[in-house]
C-alpha cells in the first residue's frame, strides 16, 4: 500500500507492535499514538472520529467504553491470542472486525509450560541459588527433585496450545490425561471435569482460554482433589483460578506447589505469592521470545493490511 499520506487510514495504538513492524505500520496508515500520548483522552477527542483501525495486545485490550468514541471504526486487531480482554461481541455488534494471533506462538507458549513442569519438578531455580549462594560447597548436595517420566499430566483445555504441551510432555515420557470442552480424538485419557482430571494428575496443566466461561474453573474444591504433591502449572490466565483459594492451599501446603506464569491483577500480584517457597512465578511471558513477538506483530500488520486492502482477513476471531 503507498497512499498519500492524507489518505492513509487512520489507526490508533494502543499498544506498540515490535519495531520493525511499526515502521511496516507507518508506511502504510497514519498512527496516532495513545500508548505514547501525555493526555490519551484530548488525543481521542481530537482524532477519534477518523480512526479506522485499533492496535492493540492483550494488555491493554480493547474496551467496549472505547467504542463510541471511535465511530469509524472497523477493525481491531490484537497482538495475542487470547481475547479475554478485547470486547469482542461489542464490536461485532457493530460491525467491527477483530483479529488475533493463533498458532504462531503455540511453541514457546509450549515450551514454557514444560519448562515450568521441569523447574517444578527437577527444581532448577533453586538449583541456581544453591550453586551461587555457595551452599553447595557448605552443604553439599541439594535436596533430590522428582522424575518427570511416568508422572501423569492432566491437561485442561486440549486446543492449539494444550496439544504443543501434551507432544512434548510425551517426550518426556510423561502420561496424558486431559479434559476439554469435548472429547478429542487422541490417545490420551479424557476426564469429564476439572475436579475428576485433579484427583488423577501429578502436574495439572492448565492451557484453556480465559475469560467468562472459564472463570475460577480451579476453584477451592478442584484444588482439594488435588494430590498433596501434585503441581499446578499455569499458562493460561490467571482468571482460571481461583487466587485466594490457590493462595491458601499453597500456604497449607496442601498441594506440592504452583507454577505460575498468569496472575490476577498483572503487575501487581498478591504480595502473598512473593513469600511463598513452593512457587515458580513468571511475568507473563510465555510468547515472550524475540521470533514469537516478531511473528505475532506480523499478523498484526498482516491483518490490517488484508483489511484495508479488501482482503479476507488472515486470522479473524
Ligand atoms: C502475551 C498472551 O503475553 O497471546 C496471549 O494471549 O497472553 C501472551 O502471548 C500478551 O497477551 C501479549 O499481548
Amino acid at each position: 500500500m503507498s497512499q498519500p499520506r492524507s489518505e492513509q487510514p487512520e489507526l490508533l495504538v494502543l499498544r506498540a507492535l515490535m519495531p520493525a513492524q511499526m515502521e511496516q505500520l507507518e508506511q502504510a496508515f497514519r498512527l496516532h499514538r495513545y500508548d505514547l500520548a501525555d493526555e490519551p483522552n484530548a488525543l481521542l477527542d481530537a482524532v477519534g472520529s477518523r480512526i479506522r483501525g485499533v492496535v492493540t495486545g492483550g494488555v491493554p485490550g480493547f474496551k467496549a467504553e472505547m467504542l463510541p468514541r471511535l465511530p469509524a471504526l472497523e477493525i481491531v486487531s490484537t497482538s495475542s491470542v487470547g481475547t479475554d480482554s478485547i470486547a469482542v461481541a461489542a464490536c461485532k455488534e457493530k460491525g467491527v472486525y477483530v483479529t488475533n494471533t493463533p498458532e504462531v506462538l503455540n511453541d514457546d507458549v509450549a515450551d514454557l509450560a514444560i519448562g515450568l513442569v521441569l523447574n517444578a519438578l527437577r527444581r532448577l531455580g533453586d538449583g541456581h541459588e544453591y550453586v551461587r549462594s555457595g551452599q553447595w560447597a557448605q552443604r553439599g548436595m541439594m535436596p533430590l527433585g522428582r522424575t518427570l517420566k511416568g508422572k501423569r499430566m492432566g491437561i485442561v483445555g486440549l486446543g492449539r496450545i494444550g496439544l504443543e504441551i501434551a507432544k512434548r510432555a510425551e517426550a518426556m515420557k510423561m502420561e496424558i490425561l486431559y479434559t476439554s470442552r469435548s472429547r478429542k480424538d487422541v490417545p490420551y485419557t479424557y476426564h469429564a471435569t476439572p475436579a475428576e482430571l485433579a484427583a488423577n494428575c501429578d502436574v495439572l496443566m492448565l492451557a484453556c482460554p480465559g475469560g467468562p466461561e472459564t472463570r475460577h474453573l480451579v476453584n477451592a474444591s478442584v484444588l482439594a482433589a488435588m494430590h498433596k504433591d501434585a503441581w499446578l502449572i499455569n499458562i493460561s490466565r490467571g482468571s482460571v483460578v481461583d487466587e485466594a483459594a490457590l493462595i491458601s492451599a499453597l500456604e497449607r501446603k496442601a498441594i506440592g506447589g504452583a507454577g505460575l506464569d498468569v496472575f490476577d491483577n498483572e503487575p501487581h500480584i498478591d504480595a502473598r505469592f512473593q513469600q511463598l517457597e513452593n512457587v515458580i512465578l513468571f511475568p507473563h511471558h510465555a510468547s515472550g521470545t524475540i521470533e514469537t513477538r516478531t511473528a505475532m506483530s506480523q499478523l498484526v500488520v498482516d491483518n490490517l493490511k488484508a483489511h484495508f486492502s479488501g482482503q479476507p482477513l488472515p486470522t479473524p476471531v
